[in-house]
């Protein structure tokens, strides 16, 4: 698809001394793991309105990550919720997915949908409670390894709804204790990504309300504990790429939720309301991908890249295609920002400059790279087309309504 619109594009980048081939590289090599509940029917607390098709069981989740990796080629990964993906035989899981050209992403421990968490997990005044969620966190370390997943996902629903409920520094204290004992569990290769939030199911306080609080833990945890930025985690107007930057150079940044908010925690999909948000998180990845320091280079090159969303009125797969597809647009564009350009400016202190030299990237149409790179990597030029001419949509219809749910 080197058609003529590509060669003007080329042109134009290489004179502006874009290492087009570089670009192109880097976009081939990212890798976007997608959730498996995604595929499964969700709502709001209002309502779940159940779809034709969705999948029953982890299988079935599994075959329709694979969907969404054939045409784009990006997502080999599907991470897991346990015990909604529980399973008697991980091993024949990992097979299942390796014989459909995947892979078990990060393990997402489940520590809010049991009776006994009602007043918390980690950080429940009940030593028992405690122990019983330290437990699960210790059988999801069992269950990676046993599916080959190096990352586990956590996010813990404790806080409380009022003033003087519980005691928030004992609570504190206690979270750290339980997190201290699956971290002596993890293999050395493996890595804890501790995400926050800062309300929600709690309105009053949440244990690990924000990134500082998840930092925080994680350096005393140690090098095996890193932060993970869910996208919608975070209070209106919060400058998420500030986050990231700040994460990146502590070598801190673990990995993402990728989805769009608008309100609260949307769990949308990506970049559906603010584009422009997700190409300034890039442009920080992009710019510590050139730092100096090979540290910073090598947190860049171990980012956990996943969305977390739920689909609950449009069709799941082509949700998460698109979206997959607005990653890749959006990384994109901020490959094409010009950073020596964009240093010349801050060195002026010519604010206006340097603003431009990062804005017109987004700009440019990415479309015609994106085909060639799709060609080169051998997926269609439009992944979400592709799939919708497909007859893998019909075909799951026979799986009838009333699938997995959360
Ligand atoms: C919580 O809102 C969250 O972002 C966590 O990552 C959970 O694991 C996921 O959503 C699903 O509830
Ligand atoms: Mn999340």
């Amino acid at each position: 698809m080197k058609d003529q619109v590509y060669n003007i594009f080329e042109q134009q980048q290489t004179d502006r001394g874009i290492d087009l081939e570089a670009v192109k590289q880097k976009l081939k090599e990212i890798q976007v793991e997608t959730p498996s509940w995604g595929y499964g029917d969700s709502g709001t607390r209002f309502k779940v309105f159940q779809q034709e098709g969705v999948p029953r069981n982890l299988y079935e989740k599994i075959q329709d990550a694979a969907q969404v990796h054939k045409h784009t080629g990006i997502c080999p990964g599907v991470a897991i919720h346990i015990p909604w993906d529980q399973a008697d035989d991980y091993q024949e899981i990992k097979r299942f997915a390796a014989e459909h050209g995947m892979k078990v992403g990060a393990v997402n421990p489940n520590l809010f949908q049991d009776e006994d968490y009602k007043f918390g997990s980690v950080s429940n005044s009940n030593p028992k409670v405690r122990k019983k969620a330290v437990e699960h966190l210790l059988e999801c370390v069992q269950i990676a390894r046993e599916v080959g997943s190096k990352d586990l996902s956590l996010w813990f629903a404790d806080g409380t709804n009022y003033p003087g409920q519980a005691d928030i520094r004992k609570r504190k204290h206690w979270m750290y204790e339980s997190l201290a004992e699956m971290y002596q569990a993890l293999d050395d290769d493996m890595r804890m990504l501790i995400e926050y939030k800062f309300f929600e199911p709690a309105f009053y306080h949440t244990d690990l309300a924000d990134w500082g609080m998840s930092y925080n833990m994680a350096m005393k945890l140690g090098p095996k504990a890193e932060v993970l930025v869910d996208t919608g985690h975070h209070p209106q107007g919060t400058n998420i790429e500030h986050i990231v930057a700040y994460l990146l150079d502590e070598k801190r940044l673990g990995g993402f939720h990728f989805n769009s908010r608008k309100y609260a925690d949307d769990d949308l999909i990506v970049a559906a309301h603010n584009p422009y948000e997700l190409f300034l998180t890039f442009f920080q990845i992009v710019s510590a991908q050139n730092d100096s320091d090979a540290g910073i280079r090598k947190t860049t090159e171990n980012i956990a890249y996943m969305l977390d969303q739920c689909h609950n009125l449009e069709p799941k797969i082509p949700a998460m295609i698109r979206s997959i597809t607005n990653v890749q647009t959006l990384y994109a564009k901020a490959l094409l920002i010009d950073l020596k350009e964009v240093e010349d400016a801050q060195q002026k202190q010519d604010v206006l400059a340097a603003e431009n030299a990062v804005r017109k990237a987004f700009e440019f149409d990415v479309t015609p790279l994106l085909n060639v790179v799709r060609e080169e990597m051998g997926v269609p030029a439009n992944p979400l087309e592709a799939y919708l001419s497909s007859s893998y949509g019909e075909e799951i219809l026979a799986r009838g309504k009333g699938g997995a749910s959360w």
